[in-house]
């Protein structure tokens, strides 16, 4: 619209009440208002993105879909405001959903390794193997493969053994099994969790999966089928987080940090043979924040060497675990900002601001991922509280990881309308959307985290919100140019396909 409209606005929101009553006789209050949401629109996030004829018809035609849906539900509990957990079975019926799961999603570029396969596969395939063991201890139980050194071999049994003895119920046993690695079978599921009951069950998750990931069998299958389901989803590159714990093979040899890297280097390699427009992985070493300062320089070290075997492959730095209780970023910062290491310091893409406010030190974690040069930041959930800061992150171009559904299950927001991801969309602050631990609380791959970005923190965007964020998922990855051009002309083919895909399968929808 006329950019005369624009100052108009301008003018109106910051003049006197005599200056706005000769600009309403001049310009019609709808007409004002209209051009009040046109200018908005196009100053935020994808506000900007050029869209072609074809992109334009399905822009409407998504925006006819969403409104339907927006429109049609209870809108005492529309489902995008609902918990995923309750909204699931609707997101899986919506013709938004649908879409949103053939749109081609670039890169994902937060997730962590032990948790991205869905619980169901898990139990349907790992725990029917005969290797498979399950170790009782303490009330808490573990998958293994070979005994724990904290649990005794009395209390440790093949799966498929207490599977026999209950043979008459089957499913009751296998959902059992399922709850050790799912959030969504917990007893905080139910009620009023605590942040901290919360993360309690979210770490029991990753204990319990922990044995199976060392046993190399099943860490190749599971690394296979984390490929599968995001490619699955249209995902065609990931950024992956992960500690490089050991790994043993059934001849009992064990395989370090830098052998771990080289399995899945040949994983990623073999399943890029049999889906050559998959463009790779990349890692990203992430440690517990539960460290000591010399747990902390080992944990450097040994990035700067792998860093140094595998260039382009394992490519940053990360500390995981919660925040609020754990060590604050600032209390290693002098380690981080001079690692005594050669190469100087890491790539960081550090986890910082997941925090809904606990008056700590962790609070302010997202000053120091500025300051320590972060590339991106996990989260960043607490980011909206620091005006400097985003204007920081705008002027250097740190995308926010953001992880809707995570954010949710773990108790920072109830209603994802509430997420502050609205207020960067709203900013222009450069997001990318991604599914953390999608495993862990039932979802599959990212699309379900789109919907919630598409329906319940962008409730007005189009197409042009999800091409912005789609294009800048590969923008802010750590491709090299070579991969960054390969990956562009992919999705450049998948992208059309995916825009004639819903152009035809609505064609009443035009104008
Ligand atoms: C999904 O859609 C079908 C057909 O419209 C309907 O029968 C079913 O109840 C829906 N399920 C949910 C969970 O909304
Ligand atoms: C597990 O998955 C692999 C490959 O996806 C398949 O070959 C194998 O048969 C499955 N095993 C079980 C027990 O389902
Ligand atoms: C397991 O073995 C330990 C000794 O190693 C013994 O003290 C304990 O009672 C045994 N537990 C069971 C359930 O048999
Ligand atoms: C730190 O966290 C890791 C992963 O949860 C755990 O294995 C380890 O025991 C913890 N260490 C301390 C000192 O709490
Ligand atoms: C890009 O793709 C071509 C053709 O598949 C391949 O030969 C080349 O190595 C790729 N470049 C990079 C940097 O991956
Ligand atoms: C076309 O869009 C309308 C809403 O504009 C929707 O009701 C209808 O189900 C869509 N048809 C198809 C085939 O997707
Ligand atoms: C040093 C410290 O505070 N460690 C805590 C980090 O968080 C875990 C739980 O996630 C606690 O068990 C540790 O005590
Ligand atoms: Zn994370």
């Amino acid at each position: 619209m006329a950019f005369h409209l624009v100052v108009t606005i301008l003018l109106l929101l910051g003049v006197t009440e005599s200056h706005a009553l000769t600009l309403s006789r001049t310009k019609t209050y709808d007409q004002l208002r209209a051009a009040i949401k046109e200018s908005e629109a196009a100053y935020g996030l994808g506000g900007k993105v050029h869209l072609n004829p074809d992109e334009r018809q399905a822009d409407r035609i998504l925006r006819a879909m969403k409104k339907d849906e927006l429109k049609v539900v209870d809108r005492a509990r529309p489902v995008a405001g609902m918990h995923f957990f309750d909204a699931k079975p609707f997101i899986e019926n919506s013709t938004v959903f649908e879409a949103l799961k053939l749109m081609p999603k670039g890169a994902i570029l937060h997730l962590h390794n032990s948790a991205a396969v869905s619980s169901s596969w898990v139990i349907k395939n790992l725990t029917y193997r005969a290797e498979a063991k399950l170790c009782n201890v303490d009330d808490r139980y573990y998958f293994t493969v070979r005994p724990l050194n904290f649990c005794p071999e009395n209390q440790t049994r093949p799966i498929n053994q207490l599977r026999k003895e209950r043979k008459d119920d089957i499913d009751t046993f296998d959902i059992w099994l399922e709850s050790f690695i799912s959030m969504k079978l917990k007893p905080t599921r139910i009620g009023y969790a605590s942040t901290d009951e919360l993360w309690l069950d979210f770490e029991s998750c990753f204990d319990a999966m922990k044995g199976f990931l060392q046993y190399k069998p099943f860490f190749e299958a599971y690394h296979w089928q984390l490929l599968h389901e995001f490619y699955n989803d249209r995902v065609y590159y990931i950024e992956l987080r992960m500690s490089f714990a050991k790994v043993f093979d059934a001849a009992g040899r064990e395989y370090g940090p830098p052998e771990v890297a080289y399995l899945l280097h040949r994983i990623v390699d073999d399943f890029r043979r049999q889906h050559p427009a998959f463009q790779g992985v990349k890692l990203i070493l992430a440690k517990h924040r539960n460290m000591t300062d010399g747990e902390l320089e080992k944990a450097l070290q040994l990035y700067d060497s792998l860093s140094t075997t595998f260039p382009g492959f394992v490519v940053g730095f990360d500390l995981v675990g919660q925040e609020d209780i754990n060590r604050s970023l600032k209390s290693f910062s002098s380690l981080l900002v001079q690692p005594p290491v050669s190469s100087g310091p890491p790539k960081y893409f550090f986890h910082a601001g997941e925090i809904a406010g606990y008056f700590t030190e962790a609070d302010e974690n997202v000053i120091d991922a500025v300051l320590l040069d972060t590339k991106r930041i996990g989260h960043g959930y607490a980011l909206m509280k620091h005006p400097i800061l985003w204007h920081a992150v705008q002027h250097k171009q740190i995308a926010i990881e953001v992880c809707p559904i995570s954010n949710q299950v773990l108790g920072l927001v109830r209603d994802l309308r509430n997420h502050p991801a609205s207020f960067y969309v709203a900013q222009n602050i450069p997001i990318v959307i991604t599914s953390d631990d999608p495993g862990f609380w039932d979802a599959v791959g990212v699309s379900f985290d789109y919907y919630y970005a598409f329906m319940a923190i962008a409730p007005h965007s189009g197409l042009g919100f999800l091409k912005q964020l789609v294009w800048d998922s590969i923008r802010y990855s750590s491709l090299s140019d070579g991969e960054r051009q390969n990956i562009t002309a992919t999705m450049e083919k998948q992208w059309a396909l995916f825009v004639r895909q819903v152009v035809s399968a609505n064609s009443s929808a035009t104008e």
